[in-house]
């Protein structure tokens, strides 16, 4: 069994909505919300909903989106469906819009999946910002990709940002970190002309080739040194292949010289399961406790954190990653043979999908090289390092 302690006063928050996982983007689509399900039943298989408080969160309000997206552009979402979309032909067209092959297409429910995902991260961020929560869990959101009045990866409405606006109202410094295999691209321009919020990515950075090509190791907020939120962006731009240990020690080094220099007084946490090895879109070698060390790590700094989900599309995996992370914010440590009695057993067994293991190696599925010279490593941790001298608390 696991020995799931409950310190008092010590408060983990899980926010969900189960009608989010029953949404579709379409066949072929690599977004799968029914990882969603996956994740749920794993963390109810190891009796993890014991050890925190489970929340039944409610649909985001068109009001609440609109602290940051454009009213036009929610109009377009809200009433745009597969049957009335050529009515919207210019809308599609403004708001990046495709309607079958394309990164956000127009499916049925699409409204209810965004307001969903949204109203369970700002269930998260209210939960933290009262202190009823030190961490608060929404994996169903970390859509960071969105823009004020655009779709964009996958991304429609911008939940981080939802989050982090809010959070602005009880926090004077907000250090977000998105550990996702893509660039926060929507979250760091949101926050550019701003130092209340640090925004780091760590991601696959290849422009012209890796999705979004932004996030390069010069790209550290405006170039005019007046603006507030010059040297508050911070990108960690990597190559293929990178695995656990250059990804801990990276994590560590530059995370630990941020949260030092600038002294955030909350943390928000992107965990992006498409960083690990085998991902179906991803680059990285990463294992599982790889990826939640970088979890760890922020928890073990005590501030309030905020949790969010991302992208992840080889569902097992995902399910597994952060059922994980879940295990570490809650304080257990789980049995690698995964509980029988979980609906979807098959989805993790047999040879191909991991043996019935929580943790399986993933760190040679992809057969990527490791194409991170330790050259650049140290590169980006002195770029960082010397960044820092403009960070003041
Ligand atoms: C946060 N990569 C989101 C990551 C968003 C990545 C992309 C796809 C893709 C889309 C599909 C599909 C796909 C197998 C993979 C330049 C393009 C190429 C559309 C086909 N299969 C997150 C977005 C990225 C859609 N987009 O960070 C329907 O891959 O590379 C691109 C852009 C133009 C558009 N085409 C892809 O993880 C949640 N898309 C199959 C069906
Ligand atoms: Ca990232
Ligand atoms: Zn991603």
């Amino acid at each position: 069994n696991n020995c799931i302690e409950r310190p008092q006063g010590y408060n983990v928050s899980f926010h969900y909505n189960s009608k989010v996982e029953q949404h579709h983007f379409g066949k072929t689509h690599p977004m799968k919300p029914w990882r969603l399900q996956l994740t749920k039943q794993l963390v109810l298989g190891y009796g993890l909903e014991y050890a925190m408080d489970m929340y039944q969160t409610r649909p985001a309000t068109k009001q609440e989106i609109a602290i940051f997206h454009d009213r036009g552009y929610l109009d377009f979402l809200e009433l745009v469906t597969p049957n009335n979309v050529d009515e919207y032909r210019d809308e599609q067209n403004k708001y990046n819009f495709g309607i079958e092959f394309y990164d956000c297409p127009v499916f049925d429910g699409m409204w209810d999946y965004i307001s969903l995902y949204s109203g369970a991260t700002m269930d998260a961020a209210r939960k933290v910002c009262s202190g009823q929560s030190n961490i608060a869990i929404n994996w169903s959101g970390g859509l960071h990709h969105a823009k004020k009045s655009s779709a964009s990866g996958f991304c429609y409405v911008n939940d981080i940002v939802l989050a982090i606006q809010y959070m602005m109202q009880y926090y004077s410094r907000i250090l977000y970190i998105d550990i996702d295999v893509h660039h926060g691209d929507g979250v760091e321009q949101a926050f550019h002309s701003t130092n209340r919020v640090m925004t780091l990515s760590y991601h696959k950075y290849a422009p012209n080739e890796f999705f979004p090509g932004t996030g390069g190791l010069d790209e550290t907020g405006p170039k005019d040194t007046y603006n507030e939120g010059a040297h508050h962006s911070l990108n960690v731009p990597l190559k293929d292949g990178i695995d656990d240990h250059e990804y801990k020690e990276l994590f560590k080094v530059v995370t630990g010289h941020v949260i030092e220099a600038y002294k955030p007084q909350a943390i928000v946490i992107q965990c992006g399961a498409d960083s690990l090895g085998g991902d179906r879109l991803g680059r990285f070698n990463l294992n599982i406790t790889a990826h939640g060390y970088c979890v760890e790590f922020v928890k073990a700094t005590h501030l309030p954190l905020l949790i969010i989900g991302g992208g992840g599309y080889t569902p097992r995996n995902v399910a597994r990653t952060w059922t994980h992370e879940t295990a570490l914010c809650v304080g257990a440590q789980l049995h690698d043979d995964l509980p029988w009695h979980i609906p979807y057993r098959r989805a993790f067994s047999g040879e191909r999908n991991g043996d019935g293991k929580l943790y399986p190696d993933l760190s040679t599925v992809s057969l990527k090289q490791n194409q991170n010279t330790a050259e650049e490593l140290h590169t980006i941790v002195k770029n960082v390092h010397w960044e820092m001298r403009y960070v003041h608390s």
